[in-house]
């Protein structure tokens, strides 16, 4: 039976609840989240969208032709939200000089390496980083002010609707390969999963006494 997105959310449904739900997304429902852990998710999501801004351009430098308007789109959509979290910095004055912390720049290497690896795999990872983010914050919506405008951006219909092309694209090119290649894809799905869990869990720290 061919691998499926489908499949490895169901196979691995408790690592994907400890990706997708985290009291720090509970804390920004609520509005109890501190400053200090919304800001350092912030400039380190920053830091992350710009790696993961590169890893799309090296899919995409991979995918078949007929998979290349997706991920075009995402690359909009990418330069949009790199724009985005520079206006929400500035209005909050925050500067983005600051270095990675440990759990994002785990994540940026991640990437990076996945630089090396068959496009279907590529194509898995790509979805998975996407998917977490829209399950993640569509489950906690919705989000009192200042934070429902981050649940939006991530937890709307059309972003969910984009995550779902990204699985039909990760499908069709999984459906073709080798064991090994799925094996691999699961690997770097269970990778997302773990490296998602740290982020959510390294912003909310930040903040505690
Ligand atoms: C940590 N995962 C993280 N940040 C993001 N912005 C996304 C996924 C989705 O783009």
């Amino acid at each position: 039976m061919s691998l499926s997105c489908d499949h490895l959310v169901s196979r691995h449904a408790a690592a994907w609840d400890a990706a997708t739900r985290h009291p720090f997304l509970e804390g920004c429902r609520a509005g109890t989240i501190a400053p200090q852990q919304f800001e350092t998710w912030l400039l380190q999501d920053f830091l992350f969208v710009v790696e993961f801004t590169r890893f799309a351009a090296r899919t995409l430098a991979g995918a078949p032709a007929a998979h290349f308007d997706v991920f075009i789109n995402g690359l909009a959509a990418l330069r949009d939200e790199l724009s985005w979290f520079r206006t929400h910095a500035t209005a909050r004055g925050l500067q983005f000089a600051v270095p990675k912390q440990a759990a994002c720049a785990q994540y940026c290497r991640f990437m990076e390496r996945l630089a090396d690896a068959p496009y279907p795999v590529q194509a898995t990872a790509f979805w998975a980083i996407e998917a977490v983010y829209f399950h993640a914050w569509r489950g906690a919506s919705p989000m009192v002010a200042p934070y429902d405008d981050f649940a939006r951006r991530w937890g709307s219909a059309e972003f969910g609707a984009y995550v779902e092309e990204l699985a039909c694209q990760a499908d069709e090119a999984l459906g073709s390969e080798t064991g090994l290649e799925q094996a691999q894809a699961e690997a770097a799905f269970l990778e997302v999963l773990a490296l998602e869990a740290r982020f959510w869990q390294m912003a909310f720290a930040r903040g505690k006494p």
